[in-house]
């Protein structure tokens, strides 16, 4: 699915993720990079457009989190703006409170109509619904049979009348889904263009007879362009409340999926895989945009740094780097922020340029025996190491479980890793850096 855009956008975020600093010159000609693949993928230009200013406008706006890569925070607006252009959020089937809940399925020819309804049958009946499908494509002679063999095969009772009008056929089906005890009726209309003014005519008649909780417009997804112009035409006439792209399975270069809610402001609400019944899955924004980019561990790991670091926290830390006050009371609080992201072996794992050797196992118990010290101090000790003579080492030793060597390696190294750092914010300072966070430079 999408094989071309995804391998496209992974090659071009796999450069990104690593880079150390993203400059406007950077921004001016991954943006220019992403038009590019988006349009190749025959998305709607006006999508197109707006998509790059919204992409533009956030890299430059950002403050760039210190424990991520500029470029990793890139794939993360990037990731964010995919999802929201391929409508944010799931959006579930619209139950009646007052059921038989009735969907309508409308669509061209030959875009899936029947065999999604039977799919969507079969769906629900599987999360316990008792659904009906109504035949209402009176115009093509095999319809109704098409639809009957479906219904046999996934066991869900069919409505059909072969002297009635599909408006009348209908109106009928929503009675005798409720002698029926069914609680969903899907009904599959016959395919039309919405050129057809007789045809749409009818569809909105029909549409008036039972007053649909769900008008959901089968396209499929081969036709690009086409599939989102068919869509507001359809959605014009009928107000759709969902679309379903089928035949993603297919060699489609993902235009439609991309451009479709957000042209046609109506979400999508399924998609077809496969001609099989279960073929169909509901459609996550979220999972397809990370389909697409094929990054999810970059965007996993924006998000918890985002989630966790808190960013005055940070700053008042840095100031206390500057003035050598950087205390185990402080080290232990960065511990706490550390562990929040969760097992250090994954963190690590995310990191790029950081690759473990095979077997290497990062220990977080290590982590734990130095909390475990540090909470045998008491705040004073941890505010002021110089106290600690050997009866304090002890006494810490003895309270953690551990030896006397525990505790003074701890403290060599703490006084290590403070020199270090505070080399590190001189250097820093030196070279321009002030206390705020860097923003990508314009
Ligand atoms: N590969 C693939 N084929 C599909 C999918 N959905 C439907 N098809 C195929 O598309 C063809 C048309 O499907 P139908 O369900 O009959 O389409 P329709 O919209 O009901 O067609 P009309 O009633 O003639 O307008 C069939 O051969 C289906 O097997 C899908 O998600 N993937
Ligand atoms: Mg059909």
């Amino acid at each position: 699915m999408f094989d071309t855009i995804s391998q496209q956008f992974s090659s071009l975020v796999k450069r990104l993720r690593g880079e150390a600093r993203i400059s406007e010159s950077n921004i001016t000609e991954t943006t220019e990079e992403i038009k590019r693949i988006l349009l190749d993928a025959d998305v709607n230009l006006h999508v197109v457009n707006s998509f790059i200013k919204e992409v533009s406008t956030k890299a430059f706006g950002k403050e760039v989190l210190t424990s991520v890569s500029p470029g990793q925070q890139f794939v993360k607006i990037l990731n964010d703006e995919l999802i929201r252009l391929l409508g944010s959020e799931k959006r579930d089937l619209i139950f009646s409170s007052k059921p038989p809940t009735k969907i309508m399925v409308v669509g061209l020819q030959g875009s899936g109509k029947t065999t999604f309804s039977a799919k969507l049958a079969n769906y629900l009946k599987q999360k316990g619904h008792q659904p009906l499908l109504v035949a209402a494509d009176i115009y093509r002679p095999a319809a109704i049979d098409q639809l009957t063999m479906l219904g046999n095969i996934i066991n869900v009772p069919v409505y059909s009348d072969r002297n009635e009008s599909a408006v009348k056929i209908t109106s009928d089906a929503s009675k005798f889904a409720i002698e029926q005890n069914s609680d969903t009726i899907i009904i599959d209309t016959a395919g039309r263009m919405h050129i057809d003014d007789g045809m749409m005519s009818e569809v909105v008649k029909m549409k008036n007879a039972i007053q649909p909780d769900e008008i959901l417009f089968v396209v499929d997804a081969m036709t690009g362009q086409d599939a989102v112009n068919t869509a507001k035409a359809f959605h014009d006439k009928l107000q759709i409340t969902g679309v379903v792209l089928t035949k993603l399975d297919g060699d489609t270069r993902g235009g439609s999926a991309l451009s479709i809610s957000s042209v046609v402001q109506v979400p999508i609400k399924f998609v077809g895989v496969g001609e099989k019944i279960d073929a169909l899955e509901q459609f996550y924004p979220e999972r397809m945009a990370s389909r697409i980019l094929g990054m999810g561990d970059v965007v996993t790991l924006v998000e918890k740094a985002q989630s966790v670091i808190d960013e005055k926290q940070a700053e008042k830390l840095e100031k206390k780097l500057w003035k050598s006050e950087f205390s185990l009371e402080d080290f232990y609080e960065q511990l706490q922020q550390i562990k929040k992201m969760g097992p250090l072996q994954q963190i690590i794992g995310m990191i790029p340029g950081v690759s473990l050797p095979p077997n290497a196992q990062v220990d977080d118990k290590q982590l734990d025996v130095i909390e475990a010290i540090i909470l045998s101090m008491t705040k004073e000790e941890r505010n002021n190491p110089d106290i600690l003579n050997g009866s304090r080492r002890k006494r810490i030793a003895n309270g953690s479980g551990r030896t006397i060597q525990d505790v003074n390696k701890l403290l060599t190294q703490f006084e290590k890793m403070k020199k270090m750092l505070k080399n590190y914010s001189k250097m820093s300072s030196f070279m321009g850096n002030k206390s705020k966070p860097p923003k990508f430079q314009r």
